[in-house]
């Protein structure tokens, strides 16, 4: 993949490696969605600005404890984490967003450490990244703008790295399809040959506590939700009646997924590219899975992929799940 080299110098002096980011295919994603049944789009469109912005005030919400939880194993366990990470390792973090949650163990590492942390949203990236370099002055960060989930080349290790460790939190596994999961496992297990990969998802629990945290009283979820189609107004033409859709989220207990619906309120025709779509009252647009995990069940899924499962670590309440799975040579 075409490589490009840049200085962001009013963000930031880190030099960045951009790899060549295709359009995403918004359209005609969001053309088969009404178009095809039952309807379903990817929640990766959920993240233009607004929609960061919205993941970012959920995470705050106090019926969302996966954030919260996962703070918690972090900091809790950190020096654990970090004699398992060893010294002079470099950290790769795919869909890093922010970099709060490498930060702990920063703090309990023990010896300079190379990281990489990889987003496709460059600004953002930047900023958070040279945030994280004026802390951290001792440790060499190397930003990669991308697209995790394609087929991503990491740059060459730097010749002081004795390992690479992956670290991928906050659950987004559990928005793949299991299928998908599993592919990107296996990608995973391919880059980090020799190293490991330090891995957070959510686990089963009460219904009614998964519930809570997808319907949050403030409603914050639900503007997240809905934003996506104020989005495809916006770029793609179309001409969503917004007050016509409901936030839906419920638990699917024989999949072990949260379900995000849009279901529309009333029969409404939607403008699309020329195209007249119907959609009747009651019929809904199918938007994000979030999988919930047993601790036994995601061993055997990264077993499959070729990883070597090793410590895991949990809050108190087991709410959510830290995995070290070793990624032997
Ligand atoms: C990013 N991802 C792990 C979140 C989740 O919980 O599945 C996205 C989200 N959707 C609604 N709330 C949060």
């Amino acid at each position: 993949m075409l490589k490009q080299e840049f200085g962001c110098s009013t963000l930031t002096d880190i030099p960045f490696v951009a790899e060549t980011i295709m359009p995403e295919p918004f359209l005609s994603d969001m053309i088969h969605a009404l178009a095809d049944m039952p309807h379903a789009l990817s929640p990766k469109y959920f993240y233009d600005e607004e929609g960061s912005r919205l993941f970012d005030r959920i995470c705050e919400q106090p019926e969302y404890y996966p954030t919260r939880c996962e703070m918690w194993v972090l900091r809790a366990c950190a020096s654990d984490i970090a004699r398992h990470i060893g010294s002079h390792a470099e950290i790769v973090e795919y869909g890093a967003g922010s970099l709060h949650k490498i930060r702990p163990i920063l703090d309990a590492l023990d010896g300079p450490a190379h990281y990489l942390p990889i987003d496709i949203s460059g600004e953002h990236l930047a900023a958070s990244a040279r945030m994280l370099q004026e802390a951290y002055p001792e440790i060499s960060i190397a930003p990669l703008i991308g697209d995790y989930t394609g087929h991503l080349a990491l740059p060459e290790k730097p010749t002081n790295v004795k390992k690479r460790i992956g670290f991928f939190p906050g659950s987004t596994l559990g928005n793949m399809h299991p299928r998908e999961a599993l592919r990107f496992l296996r990608m995973l297990r391919t880059q980090l040959h020799g190293g490991a990969l330090l891995l957070g998802v959510d686990l089963i629990k009460d219904p009614a506590i998964l519930h809570a945290a997808y319907n949050d009283s403030q409603g914050v979820t639900a503007a997240f939700n809905l934003n996506v189609l104020t989005r495809a107004n916006r770029e793609l033409g179309a001409d969503f009646d917004l007050d016509a859709f409901a936030h839906c989220a419920f638990y699917n207990a024989p999949e072990h997924r949260i379900e995000m619906h849009l279901m529309c309120r009333k029969p409404q025709e939607i403008h699309l590219d020329g195209r007249c779509f119907r959609m009747s009252q009651g019929e809904t647009l199918h938007t994000e899975n979030s999988y919930k995990f047993t601790i036994g069940g995601l061993r055997t899924l990264a077993s499959e992929a070729g990883f070597v499962p090793a410590t895991v670590w949990t809050d108190p309440d087991r709410m959510f799940s830290l995995h070290w799975l070793d990624a032997p040579e």
